[in-house]
């Protein structure tokens, strides 16, 4: 469900839903991933249950070619059993580890950057980092309304036309949507 939606100077849509980001009608999900791609708990645990064992066994095949995931460089997979085509895996950091906040929009470029690379129209975020790994809510809410109108600007001429950020629990929404507020 739509929230709160904005054009950007660049063209493209951002919007705040609130909702189950496995459900999402998108060209990428993006999941909050470790850089072992082992999707234990939280959102990461939510895709691999909704897209079937496709997600778990191309994530240790794309680690097991590449290594362990860097914030800057994504991996992605199929979306499985997801209505979504891919699965951007995108690791942000852990708070407490140093350069939280580089490291947040280094994750978020980074996705963005692949969906155009693959040329998609379409991408929904989840609140990376805030959950099990710590990350300030208000601090996260706010670098992804900074980095998403930055990239753009940056990369004009990609493929993505929609950029959502799907959130799941109530405070992590209302954070969000405070920020969007006062952003745009
Ligand atoms: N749809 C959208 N958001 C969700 C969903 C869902 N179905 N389920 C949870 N969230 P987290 P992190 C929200 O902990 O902090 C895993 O073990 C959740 O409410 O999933 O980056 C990985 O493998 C929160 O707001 O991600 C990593 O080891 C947000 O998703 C580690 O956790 C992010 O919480 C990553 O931790």
């Amino acid at each position: 469900k739509t929230i709160l939606q904005q054009k950007l100077p660049s063209g493209q849509t951002l919007e705040i839903c609130q909702g189950d980001l496995t459900a999402m009608k998108v060209d990428a999900i993006v999941n909050a991933a470790n850089a072992h791609l082992a999707h234990g708990g939280g959102v990461a645990a939510a895709i691999s249950r909704a897209g079937g064992p496709a997600i778990q066994q191309e994530s240790s095949a794309w680690v097991r070619s590449h290594g362990p995931v860097s914030h800057a460089k994504p991996a992605y997979t199929s979306g499985g059993n997801m209505p979504c085509k891919y699965v951007i895996h995108a690791v942000g950091p852990v708070w407490g580890s140093g350069q939280e906040e580089e490291k947040l929009a280094a994750a978020i470029l980074g996705s963005l950057a692949l969906a155009d690379e693959l040329k998609l129209a379409s991408i929904a975020f989840p609140a990376i980092s805030t959950g099990i790994f710590g990350f300030p809510k208000e601090l996260a809410a706010s670098i992804f309304m900074q980095t998403i109108p930055e990239y753009f600007e940056d990369q004009p001429h990609g493929t993505l036309r929609q950029v959502m950020l799907v959130l799941y629990d109530t405070p992590t929404l209302t954070t969000f949507c405070q920020a969007f507020k006062e952003e745009f």
